[in-house]
């Protein structure tokens, strides 16, 4: 495992990898190296296969506070014209296996939209999500208007943005932005868990669900109808396929292997 500094990696364990944010003194606000390296550690995984669900948790007294304000501050604006950290999200956004995120305490900030860019979010009730950007004069940066509003609707992402107010786990749940909420010391066992459980499903089908499903935010229903009867079709060509249908009539567990 390489020697990161702002991030812990666990083996993969089950199929699934833990990567926590490790700047508590900051808050695990998401400096540029913290981004690079959670970045290259996804983009590692991706070509192995015991890494078949990703688990990105902040502990359990804070997910993360944002972007790093000091390192923003020096930057005027053909800096963040020309800064590196779009290229990082991007990554992030891109990486085709299930990522599974356990909250607790504030994600804020560019730490909503990491939060954002999880595929299903399991938050401690000591959870504090929000948009602050607007009190240090900038806005969201990195997706944080526009998933955040295609993830809670329009007046729940405006009252959010607008006013820098933060929502508990409970209403964040009730918006969408989160699936479950419990106590804090839960939130990593149970997201462990649920990663557990998809990495113990047929990958291919995972990776084409997950970028079925992520196609829903951005394209029209036809267009995405499309991809998904196509990534139906591609799925007939698995040999992971043929095993769940021969497991299901033979009356056994199958034995998928992600061909
Ligand atoms: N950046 C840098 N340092 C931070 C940050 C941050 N976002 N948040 C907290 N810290 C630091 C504090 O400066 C403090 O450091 P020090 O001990 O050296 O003074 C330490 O963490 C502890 O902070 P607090 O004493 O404030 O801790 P509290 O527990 O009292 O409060 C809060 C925690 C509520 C999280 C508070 O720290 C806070 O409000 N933080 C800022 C939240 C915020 O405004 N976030 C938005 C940042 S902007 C952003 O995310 C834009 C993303 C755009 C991405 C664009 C990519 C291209």
């Amino acid at each position: 495992m390489p020697d990161y500094q702002d991030i812990l990696v666990t083996e993969p364990d089950s199929g699934v990898m833990t990567i926590t944010l490790n700047r508590p003194q900051a808050r695990n606000a998401l400096c540029n190296n913290l981004l690079r390296e959670l970045a290259d550690m996804l983009d590692a995984t991706i070509g192995n296969d015991e890494v078949r669900a990703v688990v990105i948790t902040g502990g359990e007294k804070v997910f993360a506070a944002g972007a790093d304000i000091k390192e923003m501050a020096e930057l005027d604006a053909v800096g963040v014209m020309n800064d590196i950290r779009p290229t990082y999200w991007r990554r992030i956004a891109q990486y085709p296996k299930p990522v599974i995120a356990a909250v607790n305490g504030f994600a804020l900030g560019g730490g909503c939209e990491l939060m954002m860019h999880c595929d299903i979010v399991i938050a401690g009730d000591n959870a504090r999500f929000g948009q602050p950007e607007i009190n240090l004069g900038i806005i969201p940066g990195a997706g944080g208007t526009q998933r955040l509003l295609r993830t809670v609707g329009k007046s729940m992402a405006m009252q959010l943005v607008l006013s820098g107010e933060f929502i508990n786990a409970e209403q964040a749940r009730e918006f969408g932005l989160v699936s479950e909420v419990t106590i804090p010391e839960m939130s990593y066992p149970k997201a462990l868990t649920l990663a557990k459980t998809i990495a113990s499903k047929p990958p291919i089908a995972v990776r084409l669900a997950k970028e079925s499903l992520l196609k829903a935010y951005e394209t029209t229903l036809e267009t995405g109808l499309n991809l998904e009867r196509k990534a139906f079709t591609l799925l007939a060509a698995t040999e992971d396929r043929n095993e769940g249908i021969a497991a299901f009539m033979e009356k056994r567990q199958p034995h998928f292997q992600g061909k």
